[in-house]
This record gives structure tokens, sequence and C-alpha cells, in this order.
């Protein structure tokens, strides 16, 4: 079947929804395995495709699907002078954001998946889907994506296959992963190549919500997304493989996937220590993973590396029983508006080439834009939408989630060892939200199981951007409660049983960037300041810094974390970690939701921590 293709592919097929616009034909198919074969051959069946690409992951065959974007209307090739090997996408203005509403995990049993995800049993999933898929990329051509999470030859390294008809999707996950002849490789080819493969098939169908479906099937090694072409909806390795799925096999094999940034910080004398930290999507995680040390701590011999900005896992390594960590992903996948050279230079160099940009506005010199970028917004440019926009046109010119995909060799900061298959040990983990009030600036949790219970009770203040309704405290249990993959009671547990394979365990931490006084201004600086707190965390993991014992955890004094060259006063850093016994007992009331929300399916481990906080109330 697939072979017939191959040779059909020279007959230029039709681009999606548009004239016949390719001018090149398919790649030659590689020598796969009779697994893949065999499974792209069933998809090839249903969708109907009109040519077959399989993508070999080379620079030179990036750019000529960036070219064929272009021909078929679906980059804009930027000033290459400007921002050289970069393009820009617009999706569907329907199609934007990931849509978790949409978004399904397909198991026999629904208490499997648990009160915080969408249910579909398989089969009715399978059939529904397969309506949709059927014909759907007759006229069209289909990539053949294959692709490994996580450094090849890690033991946690994975393969995944994904079959699109969207050259943006297959385009960005040749940045987003490895992606090519190693994934092939690391398969094996012939008879005795492996099956271990996630089998991810995706079509933007005509992108329409009513016809929208991500879903996934952790007993299967399937994930099945139809109707959308935006990031995490459409790029199956991001959230639906390395969270979704790999957190359900993270589970069942002992192992652990993580919405968590990975960082490492190296002192003054050489000692490094790599942190990860988890923050609700949106609050800054890209930022805290390139920051830039002030300049007295870059004088001083500090650094900042960065090993991941989204996506952790992390295991025991059996000799040392100590915590080891991968980045899965090979890209970030970045939030644009408030982006600029103040709040994250790093970012910015990392986007300066071999970029796509989504959703952002454009310039007349071919550059781009997005609010936050400068000071003074541009006099004139076309807006997300493909629209003429000027300042006083009223509306936004980039979306609120406009993006950049770029390689994780660009960040001029990229860590040593962010391509080690040997991954990096963590020292802590970090968890921290988004909370005007209630909430210090930093505490570290008594022991793990503490730790745990703080991760799993963490809140953010919804801002307007989101819903509309600002400061509403959601609560978001280790900012995964869009990304488990099955049920939430058995993942708390399975993170409160992870201690006992753990020699010695990783501090945990809880941090606020965003507490404010009672003038409502932020009483800290964050951004390249949160270095000072960074000190006294990687302090604290080596059992070197002061702490006193609070009914939150351990907290530094004011005198404990460096204040010199800041211009912060002390009584703005005593109000920071002022911890206030009325309003944290009205936090336990509001973390109700969450405990109702679980209710029978409550780790006992959860109800004696509360019991704990309360006691010391
Ligand atoms: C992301 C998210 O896109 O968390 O990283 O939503
Ligand atoms: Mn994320």
């Amino acid at each position: 079947m697939t072979q017939g293709l191959e040779q059909r592919a020279d007959r230029r097929p039709q681009a999606p929804g548009g004239p016949r616009a390719h001018t090149q034909g398919s790649s030659p198919a590689p020598d796969v395995n009779p697994h893949v074969r065999k499974w792209i051959d069933k998809c090839v069946e249903m969708c109907q495709p009109d040519a077959l690409y399989w993508c070999d992951g080379t620079a030179e065959e990036r750019r000529s699907l960036l070219e064929r974007g272009v021909a078929e209307g679906v980059f804009l090739r930027l000033n290459q002078e400007k921002l050289p090997g970069c393009y820009l996408h617009r999706s569907n203005p329907n199609d934007v954001a990931r849509t978790e509403q949409l978004t399904f995990i397909c198991t026999p049993g629904e208490d499997m998946v648990g009160p915080t995800n969408n249910w579909m049993e398989p089969r009715q999933a399978y059939a529904k889907l397969r309506g949709l898929f059927n014909g759907c990329m007759r006229g069209r051509t289909m990539y053949v994506v294959p692709f490994v999470m996580g450094p090849v030859g890690s033991p946690l390294a994975r393969v995944g296959v994904q079959l699109t008809d969207s050259v943006y999707v297959a385009a960005s996950m040749g940045i987003m992963t490895r992606m090519g002849q190693v994934a092939w490789r690391e398969l094996g080819a012939g008879d005795g190549g492996g099956d271990d493969f996630t089998r991810c098939l995706h079509s933007i169908g005509d992108v329409n919500p009513d016809r929208r479906y991500i879903c996934h099937f952790p007993l299967d090694n399937t994930i099945w997304s139809f109707g959308s072409g935006y990031g995490g909806n459409a790029l199956l390795g991001k959230k639906s493989l390395a969270l979704r799925m790999a957190s359900f096999l993270g589970w069942q094999q002992g192992w652990m996937a993580e919405h968590m940034l990975l960082m490492g910080v190296t002192e003054p004398g050489g000692r490094k220590s790599y942190l990860a930290a988890a923050f609700p999507s949106a609050s800054g995680k890209t930022n805290f993973a390139m920051l830039i040390p002030p300049e007295k701590y870059r004088k001083q011999g500090w650094n900042i590396t960065t090993v991941g900005d989204d996506i952790v896992w992390m295991w025991v390594d059996p000799s040392t029983g100590r915590l080891r960590a991968i980045n899965p992903e090979a890209g970030y996948f970045g939030v644009l508006p408030g982006t600029n050279e103040r709040t994250n230079p790093n970012a910015m160099a990392t986007m300066a080439r071999d970029t796509i940009y989504t959703n952002v506005a454009l310039l007349p010199d071919g550059d781009v834009w997005w609010e936050g970028k400068t000071d003074e917004p541009p006099t004139e440019a076309v807006d997300w939408m493909g629209q003429k926009w000027t300042p006083s046109s009223g509306r936004k010119a980039a979306h609120a989630n406009s993006r950049f995909t770029a390689p994780m060799t660009n960040n001029p900061v990229l860590d040593d060892l962010a391509d080690d298959p040997a991954g990096v040990p963590v020292s802590g983990i970090v968890f921290g939200g988004r909370r005007s009030k209630v909430i210090p600036l930093v505490f570290q949790a008594f022991n793990w199981t503490h730790g745990v219970y703080v991760g799993a009770t963490i809140g953010s203040e919804t801002t307007a951007a989101a819903t509309g309704q600002v400061g509403v405290v959601r609560r978001d249990p280790m900012a995964m409660l869009p990304f488990i993959g099955y049920n939430i009671r058995d993942y708390l547990v399975h993170w409160f049983r992870m201690r006992k394979r753990m020699s010695d365990c990783p501090r945990i931490f809880h941090v606020n960037w965003f507490r404010k006084g009672e003038d409502g201004r932020f009483l800290w600086p964050g951004f390249g300041e949160n270095m000072r707190v960074l000190k006294w965390i990687v302090d604290r993991c080596h059992g070197q810094a002061y702490a006193v014992e609070t009914i939150l955890g351990w907290m530094p004094r004011p005198q404990d974390i460096d204040l010199e060259g800041l211009e912060i006063d002390l009584q703005d850093l005593e109000s920071l970690q002022s911890v206030d016994a009325e309003a944290v007992k009205a936090e336990l009331l509001s973390q109700e939701e969450l405990f109702l929300r679980l209710a029978g399916d409550l780790p006992k481990e959860m109800v004696f921590q509360r019991e704990l906080l309360i006691s010391r109330l």
C-alpha cells in the first residue's frame, strides 16, 4: 500500500483546502520494520492521503518543508536578514489554544482516568474518530514523522511516530523532538525491529471545533488527534505523549513525567545543582529556566543553565538511590506576549533564527511583533489574523497565546548535559503559583511527604487574559491538572511512594514571585532577582542555609536572603515572608474545592498532612 503511494506522490498532491501547490514529491521510504509498516498501511487505508512524505530529519529537509508550507500559504517567510530561517504561521482563529474540554483519556473503565479527565470508552472513541479520519487526507499529503523523546540512549527515551496532514506540524515536530532517521534506528529495522513506539495519528480535518477530539489510548500506546492544528493539540510528542501517556507509563513502571522546567545552578566554587520546578501554564516557566543572575552574582561566578523549560522525566538511579532527570523535548514552544530583551534576553536570542512564530503580528519590513516586545507599539502591522492593525485598532496585534517554536540548541545558556542520556541529578523540586496574597516568597517543605502535599495543593490566580475573572485561585496539583493521564488518586499515591525508592530525595520548596502589598504593588522584583531566592534554595539543598520553622514549612529570616544591591526594604521583605494564621485557615478552606473533587479518592497521606497543618495552626 505505502509503496504505491510513494510513486503517486510525484503527481503533486493537493494542499489541504487549497490548490495543487506542492512542487516536490515524497522522500523515499526508509527501511522501517514490519510493525511500523503495518500500522502506517492501516492509517493510509483509513485516511486515504494522495501522497506519503517520510521525514528524515535533516536540516535540508526542514528548509524544504518550510518552503513547501510557504507555497501552500501555511507559512510566511519572514525577513531573512533580520530573522534567518524564521517563518510565520497563522492558525485558524478558532484554534489558538489547547482544548482541555475536547481532550479524552480512553480506558476500559472510567475509574482509571478519575475525576480530573474526560473519559471515553476506547471502542466508542475509535469508532467515533474513525468516522472523522475516514478519507480525511484525500487530496493531501500524509507526513510520516518519526521522533525520539529524550536524549537517544537514555533509559527513559521513547520513540513515537506521528502521521499528520499538516506541514506546520511536521516542521514543528522537527524542532520540538529528535526527529528523523534516528527514531527508525532506535526501533530497529527488519523483522527483529521493535513495536514499542507511540502511534500518533493526527489530522487537522476541517479545523472545526465541533469535530475536534484529542484522544489518548494509554493501553494501546496510541494517540488520535483530529480537528486542530495548534500546539499541544497537534504536536503530539509534547503534552500528549511526554505528559499524559508518559505519566501513565511512569506510574506503571516506577518513574515520573512532570510538567516542570529543569535548570542547572552553578556556584562560584564550581558546585553545580539541578532543580526541577513546576508552575501552572503561563506563569513564567520559560523565563525562570533561562534566568540571568544579577550582575553581582555573575561577577562572583553564579551561572544558570537550561536543561528544559516545560517537561521532565525523572527516575531513581539504582546505583545512587537519587532522582535523575532528562528533558524529553528538543525545542521550546514558548509564550510570546511580555517576552522582551529585559524579561528574557536568552529567549530573545533563542528565537533570533530558525524559529516558527505562530499568531504574532507582522511588521512591514518582515519582522514580527507582539504585545510587550517593545515599550512602544509599531505604528502599523498586520495582526495575527492577517488584518491591518494600528495602535488605535482597539485589539491585540498578537494573540495572547502567540508562541515561538525554536530549537533548544539556539539557547545561549543551554546546559552542557541537556543531551546527555544519563540525565542530571535532581537536588531540589520547586513548586510555585501566582498568588497576590497569603503565600510567602519562599518556604521549604518539612520532608518529601509534606512536599507532595504542598505540590498537590498549589494554586494560581487566574489572569484576565485567561478567564476574564481576575484573582480567582484555581488549584492545579503539581501544575499537572490537564496532563495527568490517569486517576489523580493513583498519581498522588505514586508521588508519595516514590520516596521509598530513593535513599536520598530532593528537597521540596514553594515559591511565589507575585505577592502584593496593601497598596497593590508587587513586593518582589522577580526575573533575574529570583536568583537571590534560588541561592537560599540551593544552600538548603546542601544543608547550608539558615531557616526557621513556621506553620507552612522552613523559611529564611529576612536576613537569610541576600538583599545587597536590591532596592527593597526590610519591611517589604517581612511582608513578603509573613504568614498570617487566619489567612492560612482561609487557604485551607479554599483547598476544600480540590479535596471535594477528589472526594473518596484522596490518598490518606493528603488527609494526614492537612490535619498536621491544622494542628500547627
Ligand atoms: C504549554 C502549556 O503550552 O502548559 O506549555 O499550556
Ligand atoms: Mn506547559
